[in-house]
């Protein structure tokens, strides 16, 4: 019997409540590829992490539309598992945020044929996700004011963004007002070897780690900064793959890895990366890509894994939009999200709101 698969992408525009400034940018709405696959009654989803422009990593929404009508999406027309799937692209090069999206289908369709909720299926799973925000630059009043609101929503950790030329502005207003918080930095990728004395400089703010100082592809800059700082160094740009995370580890570059799913080409890999890091005594969280409620969801189920041990960037939906594309949004309780408890990712999309978000559609399969 022939099975009738339909794949459908839709790029959606969800404003963000406050617009999310990182040293490479400012994003005022989330552009974001939602997938809708249709097989023989079952209907799966996932979203893929790029964004409209190649900022955070060269991959953007173009070149993952094309990589995936053109040469991924031949690959999954019998459905076949993530780890078949990913075996088959294994020979093209890289785009693993492309790869990624159809690999989460294929977990939140199997699980969902399977009948169980994917962070079951995943594996060992605690049953909820530590959670840590992630606060965009602003002025140092509003950051502060964030600071605080987050605290008192019962955040686990503060991370905030910085660039060259402000960090010791922000980090400095925030331990004098919260001395002994679980603070975090985020450079994305704004430094080089040349400020490591700024760098240096940073050490006195006690924080848990500095994510991804240097360049988005470096490993070896980070082992040398790594030796010359008492800060912990996290790795988010710089960890695309298993095969990374490995050299990372290998060459010192790392204390702290910061796994997003949709960056290392989904979860198995992101699995992988997990076990390699935590083997080696580094630490593991997961992030976020600023994901409507579709891809959050992923996140969610991977964070609650026991190979995870730190609070990620997967903060409950209404921190991002007024209103989602799913109608059973995240809830935080003292620091905590529990993953949904229905088949696959549990999501239930809203058809209806999705349709009215959606730029353009395009049908894949
Ligand atoms: O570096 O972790 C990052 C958002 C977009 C691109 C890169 C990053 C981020 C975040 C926000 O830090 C994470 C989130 O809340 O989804
Ligand atoms: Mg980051």
């Amino acid at each position: 019997m022939v099975m009738k698969v339909r794949l459908n992408c839709f790029e959606v525009v969800l404003p963000f409540k406050v617009p999310f400034t990182t040293s490479f940018g400012t994003q005022a709405e989330r552009r974001a590829l939602v997938f809708r696959l249709e097989a023989d009654g079952v209907v799966a989803h996932s979203e893929c992490v790029t964004d409209a422009g190649p900022y955070y990593s060269y991959e953007d929404n173009s070149t993952a539309v094309h990589i995936i009508v053109d040469h991924l999406a031949r690959h999954i027309m019998d459905l076949p598992q993530p780890e078949v799937f990913m075996e088959r692209v294994g020979a093209i090069k890289g785009h693993n945020m492309a790869k990624a999206a159809l690999e989460m289908l294929l977990w939140d369709y199997h699980s969902r044929v399977s009948g169980r909720p994917l962070h079951e299926y995943l594996g060992a799973s605690k049953g909820y996700a530590d959670v840590g925000i992630s606060i965009g630059m602003d002025d140092v009043s509003k950051v502060l004011s964030r600071v605080e609101d987050a605290l008192k929503r019962g955040y686990r950790r503060i991370k905030v963004k910085i660039e060259r030329g402000r960090e010791h502005e922000i980090l400095g207003a925030i331990r004098q007002v919260y001395p002994d918080i679980t603070l975090t930095a985020d450079a994305n990728c704004d430094y080089s070897l040349s400020d490591l004395e700024l760098l240096k400089s940073l050490d006195k703010y006690n924080l848990q780690y500095l994510e991804q100082p240097l360049d988005h592809d470096d490993l070896i800059d980070h082992a040398k900064l790594r030796k010359q700082v008492s800060t912990p160094i996290c790795l988010d740009e710089s960890i695309t793959s298993p095969d990374k995370a490995r050299k990372a580890i290998e060459v010192g570059a790392a204390d702290v890895i910061n796994i997003k799913p949709g960056r290392v080409g989904g979860l198995l890999n992101s699995l992988r990366i997990a076990r390699l890091a935590r083997d080696a005594g580094l630490h593991v969280w997961v992030g976020g890509m600023l994901e409507t409620g579709v891809g959050r969801a992923f996140n969610v189920a991977f964070a609650s894994n026991t190979l995870v041990d730190y609070p990620g960037d997967t903060s409950p939906n209404d921190k991002y939009f007024e209103r989602d594309i799913v109608k059973n949004p995240f809830k935080m309780t003292e620091g905590r999200i529990r993953p949904n408890t229905g088949p696959g990712t549990g999501v239930e999309v809203d058809v209806d709101y999705l349709i009215t978000v959606t730029a353009k559609m395009t049908r894949v399969i």
